[in-house]
């Protein structure tokens, strides 16, 4: 509903539009665009320590999406399950640290979308190619659902799917662009959600992939 979007001047030329999603969560589009290109850089330094790969899940299957995480967590899914560990499997040492940048724009997301005090002890890093995707799921391996999850998109647009409380509730589809920040609190944490297969394009800053970061507090 157009009357519930409003406008706000971040940076010039930079408006950040806040539009609700639904109670608990609300998107801020390009709330991120200005820091992109440092956004980036973190990314090559996390990987340059912890790589992006293709997990497998319980199921046996190889996720289309390839991950890693820096923070005191990271989300790992293998044949053992979904959880959150300490350490990284491919490398045996600790996750990278979590970039401050990263930390101060998450915390400050939450804030502006009601949510004060926002801890975050993780933040997975998902990387698409063209075709890749995330079938409906609930993030459900955190210790603690009082607090939200909050995320950026870099790169290729995606079509996000906002669900309901049950896997077979009629989804919403969101298109997610370069910059956009999104908040998922109160009862929208729990909602079943996804990403649709990435359509082939190129963007100027990032290639030929999306990069979405999902900033949470996975401990206690
Ligand atoms: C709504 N990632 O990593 S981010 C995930 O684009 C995940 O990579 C997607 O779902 C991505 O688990 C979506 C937006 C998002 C993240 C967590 C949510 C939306 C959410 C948790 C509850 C409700
Ligand atoms: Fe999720």
């Amino acid at each position: 509903m157009a009357s519930q979007i409003t406008l706000g001047l971040y940076g010039a030329d930079d408006p950040v539009a806040r539009i609700p999603l639904g109670e608990g969560a609300v998107l801020l589009r390009r709330f991120a665009l200005a820091h992109a290109p440092a956004l980036l850089a973190e990314v090559r330094a996390i990987t340059a320590l912890s790589p992006f790969r293709h997990m497998s899940t319980p199921g046996g299957k190889s996720m289309s999406a390839a991950l890693t995480s820096a923070g005191a967590l990271g989300w790992v899914s293998d044949e053992r399950g979904y959880r959150y560990q300490g350490t990284d499997d491919l490398t045996g040492a600790p996750w990278p640290a979590m970039p401050a940048l990263f930390r101060e724009l998450a915390v400050r997301a939450a804030s502006e979308a009601g949510f004060p005090g926002f801890a975050p002890d993780s933040c997975l890093v998902n990387r698409y190619a063209p075709g890749a995707r995330l079938t409906l799921h609930r993030d459900e391996n955190e210790k603690d659902f009082g607090s939200p999850i909050v995320s950026f998109s870099l790169g290729l647009p995606a079509t996000f799917l906002f669900g309901g409380f049950a896997r077979s509730d009629p989804a919403d589809r969101i298109p997610l662009e370069h910059g956009d920040v999104a908040v998922w609190g109160g009862p929208a944490r729990l909602r079943y959600h996804g990403v649709l297969p990435i359509e082939e394009g190129f963007h100027p800053e990032v290639g030929a992939m999306r990069i979405n970061f999902t900033f949470r507090k996975a401990g206690v």
